[in-house]
């Protein structure tokens, strides 16, 4: 397309051009998003070996594409927040400073281009007719990158003509460079609204409006215009009268986001619906009646294949069933995409890396992080909602992680001071398989912490604030589907079963559902959650939902040590919460102790 037939803001223009005049790209192309372009990019791409077809037969218009092997994740550790101070960037964040970024990053761009097509990439995040949307536009030398930004943002006209002669968009600069890990780098300057990427083509290192802008630079514009930009699924649970109630939900990576979003009821739940209206990002306003609402940014699906399959996530098998990409997964050898959990590694395998596959090796076969992406519209329980520019009401926000003791299936904070302390409680374990032994504790708050774009002592802080700008909070839970019991096993069965306490949770936020004070917060009743037809006892819901004072003292302990480190950046709240949960421990257990000496006499 023709730069004048697309574009006539002169900020973008003139940037363009001052790009183009360093990077020496061969050629320019403003992409328009329009499915001829989308066809011509992959003709190419097929043509050099970037794509691959898949069977049309069983794949429509899906492709595959093998990332170099030294590019296949997100790399945090070469991602840097560029604000004029460090203590900005705060202690979970590596920081350059905008100066050493011109120094050290700026000259690797200096002729990366040559050779390659440079695209003008405008995009839209949120529905067009959302107040609440934001325009980025990504200059890339990646087709690739083009065609998966086209599936996961509003592409082109439509993000052109929402500027106008405006200058109040991202700049997103990406080179693929020369895929080296020794020049890859990824800047974000949350004061200019910039974000420079060179050195990978992988996911959220490439794919600017993902990571980078909606969750870096947007958490920054959000805590400067009082919004909120999350790392959270969002989702419709209706009930058998057609009531619908949205909670939006976050968890660190590997604890099913997709999978919740997408759940279908099991058959025992008949008459519940999960609609989905976002499985990753959420930017969530204050509304006018005093209650957060929230609209996905996004427009597609950029998810981890491996452990997908039939059972685990059906609406996802169908989102991915045409016009797809997948990235570094395995393929059959009548050429349809396999990962690790769809059965039995059929004959014929050729690995994520071209190779045929040796089921002897001891290897997956597809890489672990390989990926999907697929249009948000394909998913059959897309919420009627998803392109509402007013978004939807939260009534809930759930904060969950992997833990598998102490945190109890789910409980639910006193109010929105205790709530935040909840979400900054969050951490996630690893299991280390080998050995079967409990592997190390990460702590993520708000499971932000690879992507708040400034001090995370900060971030709480605004959180505390937008609290006080809601009439009408949403209640705020915790959830925990991975407790085991003495043998290690998982005591809740997880998956299409958590719909029961999904449906706990919208009645807590309605003001109903049976629950029991706790120094913690408000846990259920062990009748509270629906069990009818679940191969569970009564007393595992009362392991599942058990309070350790001893274990919760020494939680207490190390979220204190955790949280100093953001020093007098962090809200007195804070801290002050977490004591007043210690003193809440400390006179349960007085209590206990008259009540035993009381039974004793
Ligand atoms: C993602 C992530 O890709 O959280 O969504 O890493
Ligand atoms: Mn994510």
């Amino acid at each position: 397309m023709n730069e004048s037939e697309l574009n006539r803001n002169r900020i973008l223009s003139d940037w363009v051009n001052d790009v183009a005049r360093f990077t020496k790209p061969d050629r320019i192309h403003w992409c328009d998003g329009s499915e001829a372009e989308n066809a011509e990019l992959i003709k190419r791409m097929l043509a050099d070996g970037t794509l691959e077809t898949l069977n049309p037969q069983t794949h429509p218009q899906s492709y595959l594409h093998r990332s170099h092997p030294s590019d296949v994740a997100r790399t945090e550790h070469l991602t840097f927040i560029c604000s004029y101070y460090q203590a900005d960037a705060g202690p979970t964040n590596n920081w350059m400073s905008p100066a050493e970024a011109h120094e050290k990053v700026w000259p690797l761009f200096n002729g990366a281009m040559k050779g390659r097509t440079l695209y003008v990439v405008p995009y839209l995040m949120g529905p067009a007719s959302s107040p609440h949307s934001k325009v980025g536009v990504e200059i890339t030398d990646s087709p690739y990158v083009v065609t998966n930004m086209r599936i996961m943002t509003r592409m082109g006209k439509v993000a052109l003509d929402r500027l106008g002669a405006s200058g109040d968009f991202v700049k997103g600069l990406h080179s693929l460079g020369d895929l080296s890990p020794e020049r890859r780098f990824i800047c974000h300057f949350p004061q200019t609204k910039e974000i420079w990427s060179i050195g990978s083509g992988y996911g959220g290192n490439a794919l600017l409006s993902k990571k980078c802008f909606a969750l870096r630079i947007a958490s920054t514009q959000a805590r400067n215009e009082g919004w909120l930009a999350e790392h959270m699924l969002i989702l419709g649970l209706e009930d058998p009268s057609g009531n619908v109630t949205y909670v939006a939900a976050a968890f660190p990576s590997a604890c099913g986001k997709t999978n919740l979003a997408m759940l279908i009821a099991p058959a025992t739940q008949a008459g519940y619906k999960v609609w989905t209206v976002g499985d990753d990002i959420a930017w969530l306003y204050p509304g006018h009646d005093g209650r957060l609402w929230a609209i996905n940014p996004e427009n597609g699906f950029f998810g981890v294949a491996p452990g997908t399959n039939a059972e685990t996530n059906p609406n996802a098998m169908a989102t991915i069933s045409r016009n797809t990409i997948f990235t570094n997964t395995a393929v059959t050898a009548d050429r349809q995409p396999w990962w690790e959990g769809l059965g039995q590694a059929p004959a014929g395998l050729i690995d994520w890396r071209g190779e045929p596959y040796d089921t002897a090796s001891g290897q997956p076969a597809a890489h672990p992080n390989a990926r999907f992406t697929a249009p948000a519209v394909q998913c059959p329980n897309i919420s009627p909602h998803f392109d509402d520019g007013q978004g939807v009401p939260i009534s809930a926000i759930i904060f969950g992680g992997r833990r598998a003791s102490l945190v109890p299936l789910v409980y639910q904070a006193f109010d929105w001071e205790h709530g935040v302390l909840v979400g900054a409680m969050l951490s996630s374990e690893t299991t280390a398989a080998a050995t079967g032994k409990t592997g190390v504790l990460r702590r993520d708050p708000m499971a932000m912490l690879p992507f708040c774009g400034y001090n995370m002592g900060n971030y709480l802080g605004h959180w505390l604030d937008m609290g006080e700008r809601l009439g009408r909070p949403p209640a705020i839970f915790n959830v925990n589907w991975f407790r085991r019991g003495p043998n290690r096993e998982f005591l809740w069965p997880g998956y299409g079963e958590n719909l029961r306490v999904l449906r706990w949770i919208v009645e807590r936020a309605a003001g109903k559902g049976h629950t029991v004070e706790t120094p913690v917060g408000y846990v259920p009743t062990a009748d509270a959650i629906d069990t009818k037809g679940l191969d569970i006892s009564e007393a595992t819901m009362q392991d599942l939902l058990h309070i350790d004072p001893a274990g919760w003292e020494h939680e207490i302990r190390d979220v204190q040590a955790y949280l100093e480190k953001f020093g007098n950046r962090l809200p007195a709240e804070l801290p002050q919460q977490l004591q007043k949960m210690h003193q809440r421990l400390q006179g349960a257990a007085r209590q206990r102790t008259a009540r035993s000496v009381a039974s004793s006499v």
